[in-house]
């Protein structure tokens, strides 16, 4: 009851507070380029390898024009040619505002300009045939008023009070203690809202715009002082999109064999492409049954360290290859996908912001989701382009919480301008799409996907309801692997806070695969690189993995799971050349009960299918486990003993009076319990009721014997419950406040025990293995089931199944 209204009245605000911002300073201004100008025109009669973005060029296959930007705010250059074309955008000291270097000839730069900047737009062919594309250059003026952007420490004495806290839909960080989380506000509005909920809060970063432009001036420092970093790239400062692409543009290039480019299935909702690389021996042989381990960095935009550290592992990987005994062998055995920017729109307009920081209203700097629109977003936040409109850099769906596995639970908002926007469906947006298929299909055995900040190594479930998987002890142990090397706390990511629709979750549960969240860093979402990246990948001071291998061996151990059998399945045989052995299967995958739509569970078609291209003789095909972890059972264990016998929570005399700021300074009354020795409990319940739920608004807290507090109920209403788990024996003090109460609706309480959950271990599911020979055409089909760890031998398949077949059909 008490915390409702605050839900309510913080929703409408995020609203109004938008509009608010945009009758103050007017609308966006458009000024598009005129398209039948022949200027617009790029005309190479050759083609040249380049880095378009290295400055003014001139010569074979290059083409330019210049113009002046007419605006302040936003400069997009786009275009669509065939054969492989790079565009920039230069200043006229030759620096770019905008860049694009994908694999193809679809290219699309985002950057802020100032009125009156002289501009070269420079189109560069680099391979294909020679001939013309149009540019499509667009102005967009922005008309914000600054705001100041501020990191806070709340205090959030238990889970209850993180869950009000989430309730407000606030711009919540990973970082924070079992009695606190650092929050971003984004301007006063955001501020209000969380002293009008009753919060306490420190200031950490009073103006994170101001940080943020110090953070460039150090790394623009660094970048000047060192000519190289031990980076395996030797990279001095952070990668622009333009820079990612064209990077994994010569990995390519310059290791044949070695590396081969992907494009992910789908364009992002701004028409960009996303690219990665693959790296093993032998690479263009996709379908060659080794284990793969996808790297991915940049889900979210401004997580600037995320992608660095998923580029560095390509370079340590394709480094190490012939140089060091052990990553040869790795590079040989498994097969390496790095995607290290999953959200190109989000992140490209986040890393372009910091060189004009003038947008205050719009923090795009802070930017954290990709470029949706949805289909509740109202009217006046839907035009203009992602990096220019009404809204923001609240436009966009949070791709952390739009995976389709538990998606639309707790954690996750249902407000279109939230920083944790569900999105409209589950997967409903490109780039997670993307990731579910490239997981689904390609036999992802293990996956990082990298986010900063909080020194943190997440793996799932990310909601503590769905309960642990029954290969929780198994995972536990590969992540205290990685976390020997980096420092960060090896947990489930519901631990702090629950969220649902993350990324690991569904790859996990669905496919089988073994993922973690690492949250890179203590700081922020982007400090000074030397710090976010070279120290914490390197493991340097001040990195919490300084001197024990830092996030580069955190990798290794993902990267030798990879490799090792104990952490998938293997299904061995022989086959003739030139035929495919798949194994698929064909579901539906559950939301949680979805918030904001009465509970209703949403099932999904999904379809995982792997494929191993035969070259004659014996097969070692790496799979996932056939069975689905989320259908395999939960993890947990036998009682060893009857749990403790129920007991009265005594009352004690008179009532305390009204304490709305639920303060130990303020009125409260208080009464004890006593956990013992000799039973097995696994579960405390704590239960509270009162005479009249209207009129009364009793809240609990619960301390243990070191004054910690352990549990609360403060929801308002009836009956309110603690549940504590695996409480250690001891003597335990439950706080009480009367939030809104009188002498008339007093409480009694009880406390009672609960043995632990058993382990549950469910029939297993098979994979559907098909033979095809060459033709394509089906000669055998069978169910196969093979555990994490297991091997089965398939002997002949195909031959054997055929003659089965044969038979089956002549009966
Ligand atoms: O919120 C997220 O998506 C991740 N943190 S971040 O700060 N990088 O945005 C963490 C997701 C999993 N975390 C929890 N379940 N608490
Ligand atoms: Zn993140």
């Amino acid at each position: 009851m008490s915390f409702v209204p605050a839900l309510s009245s913080r929703r409408a605000r995020a609203v109004v507070g938008l509009t608010g911002a945009l009758v103050v300073t007017g609308a966006l201004v458009t000024v598009p380029s005129a398209v039948a100008d022949p200027t617009n025109v790029l005309s190479v009669g050759a083609a040249q390898s380049r880095d378009c973005a290295a400055g003014p060029a001139r010569g074979a296959g290059v083409d330019s024009y210049t113009v002046t930007a007419p605006t302040s705010g936003l400069v997009e250059a786009g275009i669509a040619g065939s054969g492989d074309w790079d565009l920039a955008v230069l200043d006229a000291a030759g620096d770019v505002v905008a860049a694009s270097a994908g694999f193809g000839g679809r290219e699309k730069a985002t950057g802020f300009v100032d009125a009156g900047t002289e501009l070269t737009v420079q189109g560069c062919l680099l391979s294909g045939r020679p001939g013309e594309v149009t540019v499509d250059l667009t102005f967009l003026e922005i008309l914000g008023e600054p705001e100041t952007s501020q990191l806070v420490t709340v205090e959030t004495p238990d889970r209850k009070a993180k869950e009000r806290l989430q309730a407000l839909d606030l711009d919540l960080t990973e970082h924070g203690t079992p009695t606190s989380i650092d929050v971003v506000l984004h301007g006063e509005a955001d501020a209000e809202a969380l002293e009008e909920a009753g919060f306490d809060y420190d200031v950490e970063i009073a103006d994170l715009g101001a940080q943020s432009a110090a953070d460039r001036r150090a790394d623009a420092q660094f970048a000047a002082a060192n000519e190289t970093t031990g980076l395996p790239s030797g990279r001095t400062e952070y990668r622009r999109l333009a820079d990612y692409e064209a990077e994994l543009k010569q990995l390519v290039a310059a290791n044949p064999g070695l590396v081969r480019p992907i494009t992910l299935e789908e364009l992002t909702v701004e028409g960009r492409e996303v690219h990665g690389i693959e790296i093993t021996t032998d690479v263009d042989r996709v379908h060659d049954g080794k284990p793969v381990f996808l790297h991915m960095g940049l889900h979210h935009a401004r997580e600037w360290p995320s992608g660095e550290h998923a580029m560095e592992w390509a370079y340590e990987l394709l480094d190490g290859y012939g140089s060091d005994a052990e990553i040869t062998d790795l590079v040989e055995e498994t097969r390496t996908i790095i995607v290290p920017v999953v959200n190109p729109d989000g992140f490209t307009i986040s890393r372009e912001a910091t060189t004009t920081d003038t947008f205050g209203t719009f923090s795009y700097d802070n930017k954290r989701k990709n470029c949706a629109i949805s289909a509740v977003t109202p009217a006046q936040f839907r035009t203009g382009t992602c990096a220019a409109n009404n809204a923001g850099r609240y436009r966009g769906t949070d791709l952390n919480r739009n995976y389709g596995g538990l998606w639309g639970g707790p954690g996750a908002s249902t407000s279109w301008s939230s920083d944790t926007y569900r999105g409209d469906e589950p997967f409903s947006e490109p780039e997670s799409r993307n990731i579910q298929a490239l997981v689904a299909s390609r036999s992802v055995t293990t996956l990082i996907t990298n986010h900063t900040y909080s020194n943190l190594w997440l793996r799932p479930p990310g909601v503590a309801a769905t309960g642990a998987p029954l290969e929780e002890p198994l995972y536990k142990a590969l992540g205290a692997k990685a976390t020997a090397h980096n420092g960060y706390a090896n947990i489930p990511s519901y631990e702090l806070y629950d969220t649902t629709g993350g990324t690991e979750d569904w790859a996990f549960w669905t496919a089988g695969s073994m993922g973690f969240t690492p949250e890179i860093g203590d700081e922020n979402f982007h400090p000074a690189f030397e710090r976010a990246v070279v120290a914490e990948y390197l493991g340097l001071e001040p990195a919490a993995g300084a001197g024990l291998g830092g996030n580069r061996a955190a990798y290794l151990e993902i990267q030798r799971a990879t490799a090792d059998p104990a952490y998938h399945s293997r299904i061995v045989g022989t086959a003739p050349a030139g035929w495919s052995i798949e194994v698929s299967k064909q579901f539906l995958t559950s939301t949680s009960p979805v918030v904001g739509r009465g509970g209703e569970v949403i099932q999904f078609e999904d379809s995982l299918s792997s494929r191993y291209d035969s070259t004659g003789g014996r097969f070692d095909f790496a799979v996932n486990p056939s069975t689905r972890p989320i259908v395999a059972g939960r993890d947990g264990r036998e009682p060893t003993a009857p749990p403790q016998p129920p007991a009265t929570l005594a009352n004690p005399a008179g009532t305390p009076g009204e304490n709305r700021a639920l303060s130990l300074s303020g009125p409260y009354e208080t009464t004890t319990f006593t956990i013992e020795e000799g039973y097995d409990n696994a579960f405390a319940d704590l239960r509270f009721t009162w005479g009249s739920a209207a009129v009364a608004d009793w809240d609990f807290y619960v301390f243990d014997a070191d004054g910690d507090v352990v549990g609360s109920a403060a929801t308002g209403a009836q009956p309110e419950v603690v549940t504590l788990r695996d409480p250690v024996p001891g003597d335990y003090t439950v706080v009480v406040f009367n939030y809104a109460g009188g002498v008339n609706d007093d409480w009694s309480g009880s406390v009672s025990y609960r043995n632990p959950t058993p382990r549950v271990v469910n029939e297993p599911e098979a994979w559907t293995l098909t033979c095809t020979d060459q033709r394509g055409e089906v000669k055998a089909v069978r169910d196969v089931v093979v555990a994490r760890g297991e091997t089965v031998d398939v002997a002949n398949v195909c031959a054997a199944q055929s003659r089965a077949s044969k038979a089956a059909s002549r009966g």
